[in-house]
């Protein structure tokens, strides 16, 4: 049930010259009245008393009362300014609820304000993301997924999806004459041209997760390589348990480090192994997730075992892998499987730490987005891919019949609209809005 009436305070807890009260829902005329003897005029700041049930003054302040639809959340919405003492704004906030209101949950009003209408999920996102940023690059890049840049290119691709589905639907009604131009060129150069447009969406998305959350660096490789000894001395810090027993770390474990003003995820990871150990296996499993997402991938290799214990990591297109042989104080890598662009170290002494040190630091610089990003998440980049994996199948369906290659555009196009909020399910909004601070 959304036609409740929710009520929080929308200033930070605390002190503060002034507080901001929010009310929004269909009793807001009701609760208005009852606060301040009569409902203000729209759109106007005017100075009231707010009153409690007898009629006593708790303070004075602004009210403002905004008619919906014409309001941030579409609904009726009453602010209140009063004096910014946690006490004092208790004592309206009680009143207020003593007349209908009930307390909102975190990212309420941005919910409604996306069921009705008023901002798309990715515009909603970046509300969060906005009040959450901590950098101007980052604030800007949230400002312009605000102002719609994110779901405008994401509509713009949803719209040429819709045409060539309307070109090979055709051909599914009119299976005689329409045939042959499914096999036609055309249709596979318009799904390449928009697989490539496709792309550049993902990579300014990915440069948007980027600012967001830093670059995110992932340590993998075979167990007892020096993966977590690694961690700990590129942090400073001995985050990780190390041992010469493999398949100590289980967990992902986490270090967020600034280099050069950068800043990047460095995740420590299960050694990639075949195991029956269930602990160790999801270990395992966890290791691959992360490796998944990574922007880089530093494999790290035991220059004591040679290669061919190493399960080669599995990395998406468009991150980076450096391979890297550890514990060179003991020995040289093998010969045979040391290839000119890796890296060799000892993760024990600090040898050669500095020069991953750099190759890390510049793939961060070179990563630092410019004007005209917007900041993303990763369950962006996720339908992203779905859709784009999408394309791909269409694109090879194309010769076996129209009915596969619709099944697949459908598909696509479906988890575009995951991105914007036009195919939504209610534990996706959950998640999302949970996430937001009360008040918002
Ligand atoms: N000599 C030497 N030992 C190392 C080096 N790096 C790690 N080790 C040792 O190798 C063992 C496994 O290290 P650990 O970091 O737990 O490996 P992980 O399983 O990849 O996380 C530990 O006993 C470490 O002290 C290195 O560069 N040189
Ligand atoms: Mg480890």
């Amino acid at each position: 049930m959304k036609c409740d009436t929710i009520a929080a305070l929308a200033t930070p807890p605390g002190r503060g010259g002034i507080g901001v009260l929010r009310i929004s829902g269909p009793e807001v005329a009701k609760i208005a009245t009852g606060v301040l003897g009569t409902l203000p005029p729209p759109r106007q700041a005017v100075v009231r008393a707010f009153r409690d049930a007898d009629g006593h003054v708790l303070d004075t302040g602004l009210a403002l009362y905004f008619q919906g639809p014409a309001s941030f959340t579409g609904e009726d919405v009453l602010e209140l300014h009063g004096h910014g003492g946690p006490v004092v704004l208790d004592l309206v906030l009680g009143r207020v609820l003593e007349l209908g209101a009930r307390a909102a949950r975190p990212g309420e009003f941005t919910e409604r304000a996306f069921l009705n209408g008023k901002l798309d999920l990715t515009q909603a996102e970046a509300v969060a993301d906005l009040i959450d940023a901590d950098s101007p690059q980052s604030a800007r890049a949230a400002m312009r997924s605000l102002q719609g840049a994110f779901s405008q290119a994401v509509q713009a691709l949803s719209e040429r999806l819709t045409e060539l589905r309307v070109y090979v639907e055709a051909a599914l009604d009119f299976p005689e004459e329409e045939i042959d131009f499914l096999a036609d060129s055309a249709v596979a150069a318009r799904l390449d041209e928009l697989d490539r447009a496709l792309c550049a969406v993902q990579d300014q998305a990915r440069e948007g997760v980027r600012l967001r959350e830093g670059l995110q660096v992932v340590l993998c490789g075979p167990p007892n390589a020096g993966k977590s000894t690694l961690l700990n001395r590129l942090s400073g810090e001995a985050l990780a348990i190390t041992s010469p027993v493999p398949g100590t770390t289980r967990d992902v474990l986490r270090a967020d480090l600034q280099l050069a003003g950068c800043a990047v995820r460095l995740l420590d990871t299960a050694g990639l192994r075949r195991s029956r150990d269930p602990v160790e296996r999801e270990g395992v499993r966890r290791a691959e997730a992360a490796i998944a997402d990574a922007d880089v991938v530093v494999w790290l290799l035991d220059a004591t075992c040679g290669e061919e214990a190493a399960v080669a990591p599995r990395v998406t297109p468009g991150a980076h892998l450096i391979r890297v042989w550890n514990k060179t104080d003991l020995a040289a890598p093998p010969r045979e499987a040391l290839r000119p662009e890796d890296l060799c170290l000892s993760a024990h002494t600090g040898a050669g730490v500095e020069a991953l040190v750099e190759a890390l630091r510049s793939r961060a610089v070179g990563n630092t987005p410019q004007t005209g990003v917007f900041l993303a998440r990763r369950r962006h980049l996720d339908a992203l891919e779905r859709a784009r994996r999408a394309l791909v199948r269409a694109r090879g369906a194309l010769e076996l019949g129209p009915e596969l290659a619709a099944e697949e555009l459908r598909l696509a196009q479906h988890a575009l609209g995951e991105i914007t909020g036009a195919v939504t399910t209610e534990d996706l909004l959950g998640r999302i809005f949970s996430s937001f601070c009360i008040g918002k």
